[in-house]
């Protein structure tokens, strides 16, 4: 019995490792915008100057959020700006493109880390941190 049931946890585990991948190379990861069920998020505006925004605490240039391991962080594009996310360093990520005054971009952080990113069109000007722990 005992060792049943750890051959279930194993299955199950390994069930969630291979699904549960979020960023790599391809444009795996992305998390379908919008909807949002349970579980902790962080939360950036994006815009609707030239900043992100955390929805949590209110720090931009850097936005710094901090969400646990498997949390996931979504972005909600505001203003006339163009703006984009994309990762500074590895691992990669990064919004499709760039979108002006509305859209939506989520990625899941399965892994520990500080994950920092910026806009493609302002660079350092505006500029981000995830925190993953
Ligand atoms: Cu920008």
């Amino acid at each position: 019995m005992r060792l049943r049931n750890t051959l279930f946890t194993l299955v199950a585990l390994a069930g969630l490792t291979a699904c549960g991948s979020t960023y790599g190379t391809g444009g795996g990861g992305i998390v379908g915008g919008g909807g949002g069920g349970g579980g902790p998020v962080g939360s950036v505006t994006v815009g609707s100057g030239i900043q992100f925004v955390s929805g949590h605490n209110g720090t931009m240039n850097p936005a710094v959020d901090t969400i646990p391991v498997g949390g996931t962080a979504t972005w909600t594009w505001a203003g006339s700006l163009p703006h984009s996310v994309q990762s500074v360093g590895s691992p990669n990520f990064a919004s499709s493109g760039t979108l002006t005054g509305s859209g939506t971009y989520a990625i899941t952080f399965p892994v520990a880390g500080t994950y920092q990113y910026n806009c493609a069109v302002h660079g350092s000007l505006m500029t981000g941190t995830i925190v993953v722990r």
